[in-house]
């Protein structure tokens, strides 16, 4: 075993994997940014090396400092974690000619698997059953237009070295090919400088269904299933294994697969086998198909580590150090049931735009795997990723797993930033997921209600009304001698203010609201500063006190300006000076975080001035857009 690792990575992963070698008596050095030097995997690590500014290009991206790194603190061998470097092969070659050992799969693993018509070719010729298609050795459009008719409409274009759903597009029928064509061609040229596309059957509700395969580069095992068909524009946000309703004999068959996939390229480390399952008539064991091999570890990989209890980066650093795999295939089983769900700072009814901000507070329940690398007081940097935390949960059957992740869910705390725990706990509470008729477009058929933002009860206003009179503190405060025991409080949160009384009877206090009485409510509440943060079933209220007696000019102007709300690059701007806009109306469209966000109106109102161009590099908090000065009435 190796005497120290150095771990190319941030947040969450580089906790996990710093863990792991702590468990194994590993030396772990962490690398971080400037962004960075204060985060939990910096103080977790033995030891840390600063690799520059907080851009990823700046620093996680940037291999030679990393390599540098490890030679100078003498870590024998380099984790890449996931994103990043993982899945760049020059890097794997570069970390082995400085006579390092990469953690994962050779090079030429992860440039077989990089294009995926070479890697269709290669896992068809390996007798893994691949979606029928077009794998596009002529790319004359009317070529591959008689393509799409051999193999029948509708049909999915997809670009050879696409992902995410990138230069992606369904056609159903022949008149529309030639356009859909030429945009997934212009999509793909842009996104990778490679316009190649393959043409494959188009499959209805499919399922994302994936297995877990360890190569020691000799012999390969898999760790069954993971279903990860819940997700929204290609982000998972809900994952678990086993795949609910799976039949025997189609596990057994995907697991064969599987490892024959990963025996053809003699693979070595932790992969990952997706494949893409038509579910329109129930699972069935010749209806799944390859999409594509991750030659990584997963973010979902905890759940197939609750399912199998093994530490898939305990075996990655032991194959790495060349030992054999530590387990046969008929070692390996599935007991009970997982789930993993991704908390993320972001602002679902805003339309998942990303968040950023300091967490005032962060605490997860007992009994629950919280994989994180923040803690409180961390703050949700612009730069990165804003994953706060992976919560696991298992239990003996899918039922009580899923009533777990509920309660989980209901019982995270987190204060100073927005997120999508409330989006969580709804789909934890969905009825088709719980009946496990999961497929990838659960999530778009019901989003409405599942990101309806939560109104506080009664019960959280008046928790924030207690906390608001501060009765530990000094509970008199406000009353006098002539007055009844009774004074007015008030607090607010956005726009809306809320005015309450406590009255301090023989009944100990009460807080009066909308001719209501309420003895102090069994919630969490926390102060921070000025705050006053009420957490109810997952979803954390906050409120600021205020002067009930002052004249309540809380619902002034919305602002006239439309701010970045993280860096990135404009990408379109749609209003000039002068154009009226309407709340809602689309302002311009701002890429970051490889995602594209709509930044709308706030109000009605006027263009005044355009601050920017399409093409400009933006900083978070600049001022895009500004409407005219409402025109409040006297
Ligand atoms: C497909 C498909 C339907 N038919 N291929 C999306 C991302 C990429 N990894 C593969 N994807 C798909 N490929 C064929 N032939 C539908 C999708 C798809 C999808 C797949 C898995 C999980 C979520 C998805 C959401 C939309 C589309």
């Amino acid at each position: 075993m190796f005497q120290k690792i150095l771990i190319a990575n941030r947040g969450e992963i580089a906790c996990r994997i710093i863990a792991t070698a702590r468990k194994l008596g590993v030396a772990s050095v962490a690398v971080y940014s400037e962004a960075d030097a204060d985060s939990a995997h910096v103080a977790l690590a033995d030891e840390a090396v600063a690799i520059g500014g907080p851009a990823p290009r700046d620093s996680y991206l940037r291999g030679d400092a990393i390599i540098a790194a490890a030679r100078h603190t003498g870590a024998q061998a380099i984790h890449p974690g996931y994103g990043f470097l993982s899945e760049n092969p020059d890097f794997v070659d570069a970390v082995t000619a400085a006579g390092l050992v990469f953690i994962g799969p050779s090079a030429d693993a992860i440039r077989a698997m990089g294009l995926k018509d070479a890697a269709k070719r290669l896992m068809d010729a390996a007798g893994v059953p691949v979606v029928p298609g077009y794998l596009g050795d002529n790319q004359d459009p009317a070529h591959l237009a008689a393509a799409a008719e051999t193999i029948g409409y509708p049909v999915l274009i997809k670009a050879v070295a696409g992902g995410g759903g990138k230069g992606m597009r369904k056609v159903t029928q022949p008149g529309d090919f030639a356009d859909a064509l030429a945009s997934a061609k212009g999509e793909a040229a842009t996104a990778f400088g490679n316009d190649a596309v393959l043409i494959e059957k188009y499959i209805e509700k499919p399922r994302h269904i994936e297995l877990q395969v360890f190569g020691d580069g000799q012999d390969a095992v898999h760790l069954f299933e993971r279903d990860c068909s819940l997700q929204r524009r290609h982000q998972k946000v809900i994952e678990e294994a086993p795949a609910p309703d799976m039949p025997p004999e189609m596990r057994a068959a995907m697991g064969e697969a599987a490892v024959r996939a990963a025996r053809a390229i003699g693979y070595k480390g932790a992969g990952t086998i997706e494949f893409i399952v038509d579910a329109s008539d129930g699972l069935r064991a010749d209806r799944f198909w390859f999409m594509e091999m991750n030659t990584r570890l997963q973010v979902e990989h905890p759940v197939t580590e609750a399912i199998t209890g093994v530490d898939l980066v305990e075996w990655q650093l032991r194959v790495a150090a060349g030992e054999a795999l530590p387990r046969r295939q008929d070692q390996l089983a599935i007991h009970g049931h997982a789930f993993e769900a991704r908390l993320y700072a972001e602002d679902v009814p805003a339309g998942f735009l990303p968040a950023t901000g300091r967490l005032a507070h962060l605490a997860f329940p007992p009994g629950v795997r919280a994989d994180t690398g923040v803690r409180s007081g961390d703050a949700i940097s612009p730069w990165y990723d804003p994953m706060i935390a992976k919560i696991i949960v298992h239990g003996p059957t899918r039922a009580a797993a899923l009533q777990q992740l509920s309660r989980a869910l209901a019982e995270t705390q987190v204060a100073g930033t927005t997120t999508n725990l409330a989006f969580l706990g709804a789909l934890a509470r969905h009825p088709g997921f719980a009946a496990g008729d999961v497929d990838t477009g659960l999530i778009e058929r019901d989003l409405a209600q599942l990101v309806a933002p939560p109104a506080p009860a009664q019960q959280v206003l008046a928790a924030a009304l207690f906390a608001a009179a501060d009765l530990q503190g000094r509970p008199l405060e406000g009353f006098s001698l002539w007055a009844p025991l009774e004074r007015p409080l008030a607090i607010q949160r956005g726009d809306a203010v809320t005015v309450g009384r406590l009255r301090i009877g023989t009944e100990g206090p009460r807080i009066l609201l909308d001719g209501e009485s309420h003895s102090a409510p069994r919630l969490a509440v926390i102060r921070t500063d000025a705050q006053i943060h009420v957490f109810d079933q997952g979803q954390c209220f906050t409120f600021t006190q205020v002067d009930p007696l002052a004249r309540t000019s809380s619902t002034g102007p919305a602002g006239n300006a439309t701010l970045s709300p993280m860096p990135g690059l404009v990408k379109a701007v749609f209003v000039q000076p002068g154009q009226a806009v309407q709340a809602g109306d689309r302002l311009a469209i701002l890429e970051a975080m490889k995602m594209e966000h709509t930044l709308t109106a706030a109000r009605d109102g006027m263009v005044a001035e355009v601050l920017v161009q399409s093409g400009a590099q933006v900083e978070a908090g600049a001022a895009l857009i500004l409407l005219e000065e409402e025109q409040v009435p006297a």
